[in-house]
């Protein structure tokens, strides 16, 4: 069905093919036969670029005719995985293409197979960003991402003796055919050295300048982000680092060779590597620079771009919006405060006024731990004219706490930007932004009533909330082809591409017999398809008959995946004592990255892979369970995941998750949940019914419940319960570990001593609810119903309908159409 509307001229087939030959021949001066698979790669995704470039012009000429408001997303990290696939679909030729490379003897999936993926994130986060980003342009509204080009992103992850080994992600080794170097816009990024107070007759009033600092050039590239067809692309502006001295070398001293090295080194330092930590901060100077270099290149851009075709700088809140994607890119505050005082020659309030009126914060986390607190003296030392600035925000907000509630230091204690010598970006970011934000309703609340509570309460104006979605042309369309037909099929269009709530005309087909069969037969040839990647890449049989029970995301304690593995533990000793139960086979799937500093998880990637191995080569239970642990969890084999999945594992301690967002990519494809009242979990028992996912475990009241009163007593739980206790025991008895007894000795300690995740407390309920999974998926009248009422009832959760709420709500931006 793909492409049968299009918007765009008809696909010349012939044209393309001869392009592909074109670009093979000059490229890398060979033949088809002749060619590797990556060389083919590139030649079929430089030709699909050169059917982007012209609409990626005119869209920008309209923009600009037009004078539209566009939104700057500004986030560390944009997950985009793979584009050409994605770019093929949007641009409506996915079919033509896949059918010109099967003329040529090639096959699509082989050649889309050669794309490294663009791993600029870590988890969640990241990943929202990239499916944003994608229904902006989807939904003809003019916007910006802006992040750094990492040299090297998400590491890759392998399995070595069970343990987790990091290997760098060079990504960009072979070139990459989609990006524009711009280097005529490229910036003057400056860090430390100290500030000059000089007055300036003309402006009659002290002038602040910078001296002695060190800078390098962010030299911005550009990634095209194709809308869903209509002729809109926006851009991805990744920012690189070069040094300076190549720029001007006359116009320095030729003997300063020390600063010339030190410049290369800075600018090779600062775009190096993307942080691994997911829902953790730490704080390192270098992390620090990085915030600074893409927020300062970005901002310098736009106000080049703004003051290029306007001449009053007061106007920039009607054309400009900056949307922080959680407070790494908060520093915009006081550089755009910077950039309007010192080069703008703005007086404080008016610059004030235009900042506040242009930044807005996205919250993801509720995880003390993830909160961003710089240290002044580094801070200071990094930023010395920046730092200025937010001391005097913070100078002038505490003034305005004092006057609204004297004496009330408590007030001033939860609210001070800058407290016990730390800077506190997630204030900053409330106290300036115009809007605040949380990613499910849940978490919204819990910020309101709890977390920001004081903010919300002098301010109730600037909170709401935009609820998590996903795109469904990567989720669906790109991701699961037989379940996108079949969609299209029935309900006889396939304008779900953009509206996805018309899957809401699913739901009768639940009752239909021949339809639950075809919706069985279409997971099951998915099912097929990743049984077939796992025995490529890890080497391990599985039943495609049995149900795929699946939790990936990264690992976390609070996403409590070992709470999964001690329950697989637990099955195991039933299976292994009652041979004869009533036990419908089970292949547990795993996917997760360990932070590379982060020991618990890493010691629980090593548990679930030591009981992997146990129980893979016990014949005794092998036609009942297996436990696979993907190696490499990334973008582009989620794809394959998701549409493989019967059971959705999204299990975390309530009130953790702010949102999640695999979850909602599990429900497109028809599995079920089994998780717990969290995050946006809430939302989709909500849409789908109570009676279609399976809930259990505290509830986020309950859980801050305990929180407030010290936590529980976990080893209360331990000496009463013979299967949990047998199961603890096991982590440190050898069972698992070859007869060692220390191998996983901390995570034993930390359920019994704590447990600040509450996996004991949630154990029985958990093993409650699996029980009832599995008793359940015996129905498969019953089971197909409710998978394709999932499907049915996932349309809330496009990004389409996050995006268009985020415009209403706080962007305000005005769709634009191109000829
Ligand atoms: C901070 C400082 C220094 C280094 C790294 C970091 C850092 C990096 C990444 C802190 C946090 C993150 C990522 C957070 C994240 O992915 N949060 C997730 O965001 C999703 C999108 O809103 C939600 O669905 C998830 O619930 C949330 O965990």
């Amino acid at each position: 069905a793909v492409g049968e509307k299009s918007v765009f001229e008809p696909f010349d087939k012939e044209a393309f093919k001869k392009e592909i030959l074109n670009n093979i021949k000059y490229l890398f001066r060979k033949t088809p036969e002749t060619a590797s698979q990556q060389e083919i790669f590139q030649a079929v995704a430089y030709a699909s670029k050169d059917m982007i470039i012209d609409e990626w012009l005119n869209a920008h000429k309209e923009y600009e005719k037009q004078d539209a408001k566009t939104v700057y997303y500004l986030s560390m990290e944009f997950l985009m995985g793979r584009a050409l696939g994605n770019n093929l679909i949007n641009l409506c030729c996915y079919k033509e293409v896949a059918e010109v490379l099967q003329e040529m003897g090639l096959d699509i999936n082989v050649v889309e197979d050669q794309e490294p993926d663009a791993a600029l994130g870590n988890g969640g986060l990241g990943r929202l960003a990239a499916c944003f980003i994608e229904s902006l342009s989807t939904l003809n509204y003019p916007a910006y991402g802006c992040t750094i080009r990492y040299k090297y992103g998400m590491f890759k992850q392998q399995i070595v003796n069970g343990e987790q080994v990091e290997i760098p992600d060079d990504w960009l080794k072979n070139g990459n055919p989609f990006e524009i170097k711009r280097p005529e816009y490229s910036q003057e990024i400056k860090f430390g050295g100290y500030v000059r107070i000089e007055y300036n007759e003309k402006l009659g009033r002290n002038v602040y300048v910078q001296d002695g600092y060190q800078s390098v050039m962010a030299v911005p590239y550009d990634l095209p982000v194709v809308g869903y067809n209509n002729g809109i692309v926006n851009s991805l502006r990744i920012w690189d680092a070069e040094p300076l001295v190549q720029f001007n070398l006359d116009s320095f001293d030729k003997g300063d060779y020390q600063k010339a090295v030190e410049q290369e080194n800075l600018a090779k330092s600062i775009v190096e590597v993307l942080y691994p930590n997911d829902n953790h901060y730490s704080g390192k100077e270098l992390r620090l620079k990085q915030q600074y270099f893409f927020v300062s290149a970005s901002l310098q851009q736009v106000i080049k771009k703004f003051k290029a075709t306007h001449d009053d700088i007061h106007q920039l809140p009607d054309k400009v919006v900056f949307q922080l994607n959680d407070t790494h890119p908060t520093v915009t505050v006081p550089e755009l405060m910077r950039i309007l005082i010192d080069e703008e020659n703005l007086e404080w309030d008016d610059a004030w006024d235009i900042t506040s009126r242009c930044c807005a914060y996205t919250n993801h986390t509720i995880m003390a731990e993830a909160l961003e607190k710089w240290p002044v003296d580094l801070f200071m030392r990094l930023l010395p004219r920046v730092y200025q600035i937010v001391e005097e925000i913070n100078r002038r907000f505490l003034i305005q706490v004092e006057e609204k509630y004297p004496n009330q230091y408590d007030k001033i204690r939860n609210m001070a930007i800058l407290y016990e010598g730390q800077v506190r970006m997630a204030n900053m970011a409330i106290i300036a932004g115009f809007s605040v934000n949380g990613v499910a309703r849940l978490h919204t609340q819990i910020l309101e009533e709890r977390e920001l509570h004081d903010f919300y309460e002098m301010m109730p104006e600037k909170f709401n909330n935009k609820t998590n979605g996903i795109t469904q042309r990567r989720f669906l369309l790109h991701a699961n082809p037989l379940l996108a037909q079949w969609v299209t099929d029935k309900l006889g269009t396939d304008e779900w591409i953009t509206n996805l709530p018309l899957l809401k005309g699913l739901a009768p087909l639940a009752d239909d017999s021949r339809a639950r069969k075809e919706f069985q037969e279409i997971k099951y040839q998915n099912k097929l398809r990743l049984a077939k990647y796992i025995k490529e890449h890890n080497g391990i049989d599985i039943n495609p008959d049995s149900i795929f029970d699946v939790q990936v995301k990264r690992l976390h304690e609070y996403k409590r995946q070992l709470m999964n593995i001690m329950h697989i533990m637990y099955l195991y000793n039933q299976l292994k004592d009652n041979p004869d139960m009533k036990f419908y086979p089970t292949t547990f799937i795993f996917g997760a990255k360990a932070a590379a500093g982060y020991k618990t998880a890493k010691q629980t990637i090593k548990l679930i892979n030591a009981v992997a191995d146990v129980i893979n080569n016990d014949p005794a239970v092998n036609d009942k369970m297996k436990v696979v642990f993907i190696e490499n969890y990334c973008v582009s084999n989620a794809e394959i995941i998701f549409a493989a999945s019967n059971v959705s594992e999204q299990i975390s301690t309530a009130s953790k998750e702010a949102s999640g967002t695999g979850n909602m990519k599990f429900m497109l494809n028809g599995a079920i949940t089994l998780g717990t009242m969290d995050g946006a979990n809430v939302e989709i028992v909500e849409e789908v019914g109570s009676e279609n996912a399976f809930i259990f475990g505290m509830s986020s009241d309950e859980v801050m419940g305990y929180e407030a009163n010290g936590g529980y007593n976990p080893r209360e739980i331990y000496e009463q319960d013979a299967d949990i206790h047998r199961v603890m025991d096991q982590m440190v008895d050898g069972t698992y570990s070859n007869g060692d007894t220390e191998t996983f000795r901390e995570l034993f300690n930390s359920l019994i001593n704590q447990d600040v995740y509450f996996i004991l407390k949630d154990f029985r309920s958990y093993a409650e609810a699996r029980a009832k999974i599995n008793e359940a998926y015996r129905d498969s009248k019953a089971w197909n119903r409710m998978a394709i009422l999932n499907t049915a009832c996932s349309g809330k959760f496009s990004s389409d309908r996050t995006i268009e709420e985020y415009v209403r709500d706080i962007w305000h931006l005005k769709k634009v159409f191109v000829k």
